[in-house]
């Protein structure tokens, strides 16, 4: 039985997503981020990124982790690559060596060409929150800088279906679930009309949605 580490409101979504798409049955241990409590460390609070037990399972002291039959994966991308290719379904995973090298190339570029910038304008740019001129700043910032990957991406995407082989795979679902948080910022997304039509594509399928429901039943 595969286990998830990491309540869903983190990046345990895209592992979560992934087991619905290849049906997969898995236990979820709902640790939580320690930043997220008031006293990490106090006796009474529940189990989190600081937790002595939780550390011993992974010294990075981070969720998502996944375990399966002894293996543990303590970095998301690493986790959903390996699902995709030990249970693939539908062509989810990769069906040679090509593929899983352009699997993984997508996936690196979300995580370190629009990661930091997209995380930026989630805890920043949310609805409802009052954006100091500093704030306002670093928001400014992110954006423009994700301007270069996503013409990458509309340029890509107005051409072709997907990512990757002409199908959803793995390589669409960590790339979708990277630019969610970017998502938010209307003015910045709204110039790319290619990625918006794909991106809704992704999350109306049914794994994704199974995965959305999961998470906004968890407490903010
Ligand atoms: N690169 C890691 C990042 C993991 C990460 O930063 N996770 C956040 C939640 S989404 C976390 O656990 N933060 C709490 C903490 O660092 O204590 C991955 O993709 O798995």
């Amino acid at each position: 039985m595969l286990t998830i580490h990491g309540v869903t409101r983190s990046r345990a979504s895209r592992l979560v997503w992934l087991c619905h798409e290849l049906g997969l049955a898995f236990d979820q241990v709902p640790v939580i981020q320690a930043y997220r409590l008031a006293r990490p460390e106090a006796a009474d609070a529940p189990l989190n990124t600081r937790s002595p037990s939780f550390l011993a399972l992974s010294p990075m002291g981070a969720i998502p982790v996944l375990e399966d039959d002894g293996l543990v994966l303590a970095e998301s991308l690493a986790g959903t690559l390996y699902l995709a290719r030990r249970y693939d379904r539908d062509g989810i995973g990769p069906q040679d060596a090509a593929e899983d090298a352009l699997m993984m190339q997508w996936s690196f570029y979300a995580a370190t060409a629009i990661e930091p910038d997209a995380l930026t304008i989630l805890f920043l740019h949310g609805p409802g929150r009052v954006q100091s001129g500093d704030d306002a700043a670093l928001v400014a910032n992110a954006a423009e800088r994700l301007v270069r990957p996503l013409k990458v991406l509309e340029d890509h995407l107005s051409v072709h279906s997907h990512l990757t082989g002409g199908r959803f795979t793995v390589a669409d679902l960590n790339m979708a679930e990277i630019l969610r948080y970017a998502q938010g910022h209307g003015e910045l997304m709204g110039q790319f009309p290619a990625v918006g039509a794909w991106l809704a594509g992704c999350q109306a399928r049914p794994a994704f949605q199974a995965m959305w429901q999961a998470r906004m039943a968890e407490p903010e």
